[in-house]
């Protein structure tokens, strides 16, 4: 999602001395400058307030100053001190810059040589939900940015434990997602949709928070990546699993979608999913249903659904301070 406005300045002539060789940082040679600014702009549009936008007259003498500046090698790095100067104006969430260098010391003949980079300052966009190409660009995570999330997770076949733990390493090495906690793993007869299955391979289940400056959707992608890189296969609903993974919450909030419904439908009636996020965190709240604590003895009370102990390692380091 990039709900943002844009404002463009193209063809910013700077002379300047970057460049590897002796002769351009002697000489100089015109460096070409296009920028555009990814910007909330409805309010100075309403108001015909110059305040309200990036004065692109200021803008275009800060960065022909900053390219001015003393020489570097790179191409690269006068884009990214672009990127500076243009980010320094607080309005702007996110900006791509390309330097060209059309007296490139090049031996043969050609017409322009040119970088191009995107960068995205999340956290001043409210409630910022980012796709994965564009959490690629991001430079660092804004709090602001960042929604906790819980994911449930599942496997009845296989090395389960195994399985377990390299989810969960893989959900946090994916860009934009970062497992910050984690419950213990429980043991849980299988529930199929004819009732609880005694004779089908029991299940390892568990859950996680993760922060994520994804939005749902994107998450889900990651998840049911992660899925098929275990050899899920999808034969039977509710069927034996190699690993399944739910997104149970998403902060607050409601998505109601045809392959996505957040909060998870089915999360507030399930032991396997109550029971070990209540041991990850024993005040959580499923939006919309209320104190997980207060579910999970419902359940209990309801179906008598056994979830046992199951002897293993944190699935996450446990912090020095609570060991
Ligand atoms: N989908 C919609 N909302 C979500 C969401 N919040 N999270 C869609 C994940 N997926 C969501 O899921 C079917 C479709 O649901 C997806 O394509 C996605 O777009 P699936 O994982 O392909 O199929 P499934 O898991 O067989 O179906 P379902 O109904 O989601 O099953 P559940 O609810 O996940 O239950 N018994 C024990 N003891 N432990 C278990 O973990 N798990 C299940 C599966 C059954 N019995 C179990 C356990
Ligand atoms: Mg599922």
């Amino acid at each position: 999602m990039n709900p943002l406005d844009e404002l463009t300045l193209t063809g910013l002539r700077v002379f300047a001395h970057h460049g590897v060789f002796d002769h351009e940082r002697r000489d100089g040679q015109p460096f070409v400058i296009d920028v555009t600014l990814h910007l909330p702009l409805a309010v100075a549009g309403a108001t015909d307030e110059l305040a309200r936008t990036v004065h692109y007259g200021v803008l275009a003498e800060e960065i022909v100053a900053a390219v001015e500046r003393d020489p570097v090698d790179l191409i690269e790095t006068v884009a990214e001190r672009v990127v500076d100067v243009v980010l320094a104006h607080e309005s702007v969430v996110g900006v791509r810059v390309t330097v060209h260098k059309p007296e490139a010391p090049i031996t043969v003949p050609f017409a322009d040589v040119s970088v191009s980079i995107t960068r995205w300052l999340p956290g001043r966009l409210p409630a910022a939900a980012f796709s994965a190409r564009e959490v690629a660009t991001l430079r660092h995570w804004d709090q602001s940015a960042v929604t906790r999330a819980v994911v449930a997770l599942g496997a009845n076949l296989g090395d389960r434990e195994a399985t377990l733990r390299t989810a969960v390493a893989e959900l946090d090495g994916e860009p934009g997602v970062r497992v910050v906690a984690a419950s213990p793993i429980v043991q849980t007869p299988a529930l199929k949709l004819e009732g609880v299955d005694e004779e089908a391979p029991a299940y390892l289940n568990a859950v996680i928070a993760v922060d994520t400056v994804l939005g749902p959707r994107a998450l889900l992608s990651v998840l049911q990546r992660v899925e098929t890189r275990h050899g899920r296969t999808r034969e039977v609903r509710w069927g034996d699993r190699t690993l399944d993974l739910d997104l149970l919450a998403y902060g607050s909030a409601a998505v109601l979608d045809q392959d996505l419904v957040v909060p998870h439908p089915r999360a507030h009636e399930r032991a396997f999913v109550l029971d070990p996020w209540v041991r990850m965190d024993a005040g959580a709240v499923l939006p919309g249903h209320g104190r997980v604590a207060d579910l999970l003895a419902d359940v209990v009370a309801a179906t008598g659904e056994r979830v046992d102990e199951f002897p293993a390692a944190p699935l996450v380091p446990v912090p020095e301070a609570l060991r």
